[in-house]
């Protein structure tokens, strides 16, 4: 093993090319790759990664690239952020495992705290730990069909929720989440979704329009008693960071409280201060009855929650909920270090600040490429969606030229979208502002060289 040195926040903040990208080490590591990793398992970009902090990505050829990607909005403090490195070495010395269903330790304890106190409402709520995303809202599926005693689930067009059996049935996308894998969960329906770009009678009226789609389709064909939750991300992810037209949460909302639904925001990849508020739902004073939450809230580390409202939490039945390591106590102490990071950096401000910088920036792209169809997003989650010139036909070719130019110029972006047709980006709230001004600027000849 080579002893690389720490990486974090004391890495240098440039971005430098000294080979082709990828260079022939990380080649080389990608033939090791292929021959000893199943080929169902996809890389971005095939830089072998050695060191990262702030905003940059170093490779094993020493090349930095600078990273709108926070591997899939993780990163959100950034890197091994010194509070994360500092109390997850801590905990690592101390103890690193012993189940916290067999014998507890005060680090869960302490993050359901944290989580109760910084979701959205001020009741009285509970937390269960759990190790991916996928997990957490598998789990928030299990505890409002404990509580409310009913099976049906309604998720909407173009979410993620994860890959597991139950959520590859919540995710919207075939290729390639689904594909052959089925058969799927039963008891799950999928109502259409207020997105503003797409939908045929215009962004006026989508909201209403969409809102009252959905909630025929659950009161006809699913019928509201027979509803155990209702679950949407409130600005979709992979789905292309769509953000539904204002209204339409809150119309869903007063349906769930109408018909005891629990309505379940999953804000695992919106969460911790992505979107320049702890959770998006917050935008638009929405109170979920459970949330689900992952990514990044522990800097790196595997760790994923759901969080809501004591009686729903607490209808589950003793020892119903858990698993080996749910709540492990490297990942909960990195956690804790994280929400540190996160409040005494203002990362919420730091997202707004981004998205100023990013939006007006991406804006004026959009005057210059008609390939440019919308400009969306909110704090650190930012997006464009790109069609056929004049029309809104999808252009997934140009989007993943496009973010091939970027890659080859050492900025990494990723694409999303039910399309393939999104560029979506998500740096690390802890990006200095040149390193984000010079991602742009990459951004700017990608399209002056590819439309
Ligand atoms: N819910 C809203 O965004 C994960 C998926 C990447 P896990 N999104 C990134 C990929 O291709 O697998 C996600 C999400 C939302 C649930 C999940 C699932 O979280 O931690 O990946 O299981």
């Amino acid at each position: 093993m080579s002893a690389a040195l720490p990486g974090g926040p004391s890495l240098p903040q440039e971005r430098r090319l000294v080979t082709a990208i990828p260079g022939p080490k990380s080649q080389e590591l990608h033939a090791r790759k292929a021959a000893a990793v199943a080929a169902g398992v996809g890389t971005t970009l095939p830089v072998y990664v050695t060191r990262a902090g702030g905003g940059v990505i170093e490779d094993a050829d020493g090349n930095s690239l600078i990273d709108f990607g926070s591997g899939i909005a993780v990163t959100n403090v950034g890197n091994s952020a010194e509070a994360v490195v500092a109390r997850a070495t801590e905990q690592l010395a101390a103890f690193t495992h012993t189940c916290f269903m067999v014998a507890p330790y005060e680090g869960y304890v302490a993050v359901a705290e944290q989580l109760n106190e910084l979701t959205p409402g001020d009741h009285e709520k509970r937390t269960a730990l759990f190790n991916s995303g996928a997990e957490a809202v598998e789990n928030a599926v299990k505890i409002a069909r404990a509580y409310t005693k009913r099976q049906a689930v309604v998720v909407f067009d173009h979410g993620y929720h994860g890959r597991t059996n139950l959520t590859m049935a919540l995710t919207a996308k075939n290729m390639p989440y689904k594909n052959g894998f089925g058969p799927f969960a039963p008891e799950v329906y999928r109502a259409p979704l207020a997105y503003p770009f797409r939908w045929l009678t215009g962004p006026e009226n989508c909201a209403e329009e969409a809102a009252a789609q959905a909630i025929d389709l659950m009161s006809k064909q699913i019928g509201g008693e027979n509803i155990a939750a209702i679950i949407i991300e409130p600005i979709q992810g992979e789905g292309g960071f769509i953000e539904p037209a204002r209204g339409f949460l809150t119309k869903l909302v007063e349906y769930a409280r109408a018909h005891g639904i629990v309505f379940v925001a999953d804000e695992i990849q919106t969460g911790f201060c992505r979107t320049g508020q702890w959770f998006a739902c917050e935008d638009e004073g929405i109170v979920p009855d459970l949330i689900t939450t992952a990514k990044g809230i522990a800097g790196g580390l595997p760790l994923a929650a759901v969080t809501g409202r004591a009686e729903i939490m607490d209808a589950v039945h003793g020892g119903g909920l858990g698993g080996t390591y749910g709540g492990n106590p490297v990942a909960c102490a990195a956690a804790i270090g994280a929400i540190e990071t996160m409040k005494s950096q203002d990362l919420n401000a730091k997202a707004r600040k981004i998205g100023e910088t990013m939006l007006p920036r991406l804006r004026s792209i959009q005057e210059k490429h008609a390939v440019v169809g919308d400009v969306r997003g909110r704090g650190a989650m930012i997006a464009v969606e790109l069609v056929k010139p004049g029309t809104k036909e999808p252009d997934p070719e140009t989007t993943a030229a496009i973010a091939k130019a970027c890659h080859n110029e050492g900025l990494l972006v990723l694409t999303a979208g039910t399309y393939g047709n999104v560029l979506r980006f998500l740096p690390p709230l802890v990006i200095p502002e040149h390193l984000l001004t010079e991602g742009l600027d990459i951004l700017e000849r990608a399209f002056e060289a590819h439309t």
